[in-house]
């Protein structure tokens, strides 16, 4: 919050930028959010935006760190927690990671414990509002203790991986984990 530390290395954001870039139309008949890959069962789950607003839904506040450098402060984020997706389409015993989807194909992979962190959120809403489209709408991944690009906005899907695999900026240079108390931002600090 904004008397909390900010990582080593980054500074401050005025407000909340958006990243410019076209933002994907929604369409609620079309749109759907999945669970796929190495489930429990096998099998493939998919929710609607109505039944994704229908699930039980917690209350977080993070700063988000940017790993070009800005840090926004004092989100409050609203939406449906991580672990009750892993409650609701359990994964097999082998998983290890997971890839979280958007539109245009962006993606970030997460270690599970990650994901399966207390505070991971698909964020619905903002300070009390819809996202707006420039930040995600209708669903956005938050992982407070990671860098920002391990939060895509435009959630699509999660992938169940039994073997890790580099997301979208992680094969293009960004560190694997993205911790920003560690400031791990890019792939040549990697053990
Ligand atoms: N789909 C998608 N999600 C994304 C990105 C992106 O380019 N596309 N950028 C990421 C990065 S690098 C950051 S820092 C945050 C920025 O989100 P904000 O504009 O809401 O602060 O979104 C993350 N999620
Ligand atoms: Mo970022």
């Amino acid at each position: 919050m904004g008397t909390e530390p900010l990582p080593p290395g980054q500074r401050l954001a005025k407000g909340w930028p958006a990243h410019y870039g076209p933002v994907p139309k929604f369409r609620p008949d079309r749109w759907n959010f999945q669970v796929f890959g190495a489930t429990a069962t096998g099998g493939k789950y998919s929710w609607t935006f109505d039944e994704v607003s229908a699930l039980p839904g917690v209350t977080i506040e993070t700063d988000l760190h940017c790993a070009s450098g800005p840090t926004s402060t004092d989100h409050e984020f609203f939406g449906v927690a991580a672990h009750t997706v892993l409650e609701l389409a359990p994964p097999a015993p082998q998983v290890t990671h997971v890839m979280a989807w958007a539109e245009y194909g962006y993606s970030a992979n997460l270690r599970l414990c990650d994901f399966a962190s207390d505070r991971t959120l698909l964020a619905t809403h903002h300070n009390g509002e819809p996202l707006t489209v420039e930040h995600g709408f209708p669903l956005r991944l938050v992982v407070p203790h990671l860098y920002g690009y391990k939060g895509p906005k435009w959630l699509r899907a999660v992938e169940y991986m039994t073997a890790d695999r580099r997301g979208f900026w992680e094969e293009r240079g960004y560190h694997n984990i993205g911790d920003p108390w560690k400031e791990q931002r890019h792939s040549y600090q990697e053990e």
